[in-house]
Order: C-alpha cells, then structure tokens, then sequence
C-alpha cells in the first residue's frame, strides 16, 4: 500500500507561520501497511529581528526568560552575520553591500524543539521529517543526539529519495550550521541546503533543540545572484520570497517550493 502522509499544526493561533509566538504541536501522519503512525514534536516559535519589537511578545515565565533568550538571540544573530558574510566572499560577492544590509535587517526565526520521552511500541513516534529550511542559513543548539543528514555524495544533489542518512553527533558547547533554501537559490545552485531530520535516541528523555533561522527580509524576492549566473551555469531557479517559502510551508505539500521553481 502506497505511503500517504499528512501533516497537522495543532495551535491555538490558526493565523499562520507569521504570528509572533507560536506553541504548536507538529505531527505528521504516514499510512503504514496496516496502521497510522503519527510523528510528532512540539515546538514554540518566536521572531527575534527587531528584538525590540517582538520581545514584549515572548513568554514572561520563568521570569528571566526574555533576559536569557534575547541575550542568545542577539549572539547567534552577530554570528549569523559574520557567517553570511563569508560565504557571500567565498561566492565572490563580498562587495555586494545591498546583499549585506538586506541580510542584517532580514528575519530571524528562532524555534525551540521538545522532542518528549516516548514509548518505542507506541505508534506516536517522536522526531522530525526528512526536510530543508527556508532559510539563508540556520543555527542549530542540540541538547542530545538525534540530528540526521542525508549524505548525497554519490547522488544527484537536486532528488531527496536517494542517499545515506548520516547521524550527526553532539559536541559539546558547539553549534551545527545548515544551508537552507534561499542560500542554494541565491548561490545559483552553488551551495545545496541540507536534507535533514531527527530521531531521538534517548526514549526516556526529552530531547531539546534551537533552531535559529536567518532570512532576508520577509518581502524580499531572493533571485539566483547576476554575478553568479553565465553561460557555463545558467539562472537555475525563479525568484520567491521568505513569505512565500513559508505560506507554502504550511500548505504541507511534500516538495520544496524551490523545486516547483527549478528553470533547469
Ligand atoms: O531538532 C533538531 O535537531 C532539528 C530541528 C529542525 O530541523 C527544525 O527545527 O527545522
């Protein structure tokens, strides 16, 4: 019996990825032979980008938690920065400015995953879905393993069906950086984003994780670089926008919106 899979957001706000807090509880649907397993996570979404705009939004308990988690978005934010700015020199771009103050006053996301405690025979399991990020980059926190990579070095990097899943460890006071979706588009191709997801090792611990997503700004159309297209590689992908990324997101199609905007 074929697969079908079916992915539901339990919220109380039912506006959207655009909220400002979001508590949503994530479960994907498969249809297995004979039953249904449902993998789930839960997670609270925030924006950080005017953290003074969206701070007075977060949660108030425990009381020093807008303290501790502004002061961690404003770190990973510098470093997403610098980060950005050396791969736009590793592309040759490092003088493209308008691409530099775009990013600086981009969107940051930052989502908090609890991957709770479970029993193996339930069939609610506990992780994540194969999937990449919207972002240009994301800055990943891990409280313990889980995290996989789909390895496709003998594959065709443009098709997710193929390759080896790879675990990634948890090193300590480290953190992991991903390429996303927009960084391919904006690379021409150049950098792939990364096809991960979790699995939990641990069953009788809570896995936690934070996720820190660094966009362009919402409305900004993110094209293929004009410095990075020529005969030898041609524009690979139409423009999109983070909103657009994220509207089809939530929509819970199985593939990427920038796959629907390959030109080749
Ligand atoms: O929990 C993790 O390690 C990864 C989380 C993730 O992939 C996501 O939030 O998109």
């Amino acid at each position: 019996m074929p697969e079908i899979e079916e992915e539901t957001l339990e919220t109380n706000s039912r506006d959207e990825m655009l909220s400002p807090v979001k508590l949503v509880r994530f479960q994907r649907r498969a249809q297995r032979t004979d039953s249904i397993e449902v993998l789930q996570r839960d997670l609270l979404r925030l924006y950080a980008n005017p953290l003074e705009d969206f701070m007075d939004f977060w949660p108030k308990n425990p009381s020093d938690y807008r303290e501790k988690m502004g002061r961690y978005t404003k770190e990973v934010r510098k470093l997403g920065i610098h980060l950005f700015g050396a791969i736009m020199e590793s592309l040759n771009l490092g003088g493209a400015t308008h691409l530099k103050e775009n990013f600086n006053q981009g969107m940051h996301m930052v989502v908090a995953n609890r991957y709770s405690p479970y029993q193996e025979s339930s069939n609610i399991k506990i992780g994540a879905p194969p999937h990449s990020d919207h972002s240009i980059i994301t800055i990943l926190l891990q409280s313990s393993p889980g995290l996989q990579v789909l390895d496709m070095a003998d594959n065709n990097h443009d098709h997710h069906n193929n390759g080896t899943w790879k675990a990634i460890p948890k090193l300590e006071a480290s953190l992991q950086v991903f390429v996303g979706d927009h960084l391919e588009v904006l690379s021409n191709g150049i950098y792939k984003s990364v096809w991960h997801r979790v699995i939990p090792i641990s069953t009788s611990n809570a896995r936690i994780s934070m996720a820190s997503f660094h966009n362009f700004q919402i409305d900004e159309i993110v094209e293929p670089a004009k410095e990075l297209i020529d005969n030898d590689r041609p524009k690979k992908f139409k423009g999109s926008s983070v909103r657009d990324l994220l509207k089809y997101a939530s929509s819970q199609k199985p593939v990427r919106l920038i796959d629907t905007h390959r030109i080749i």
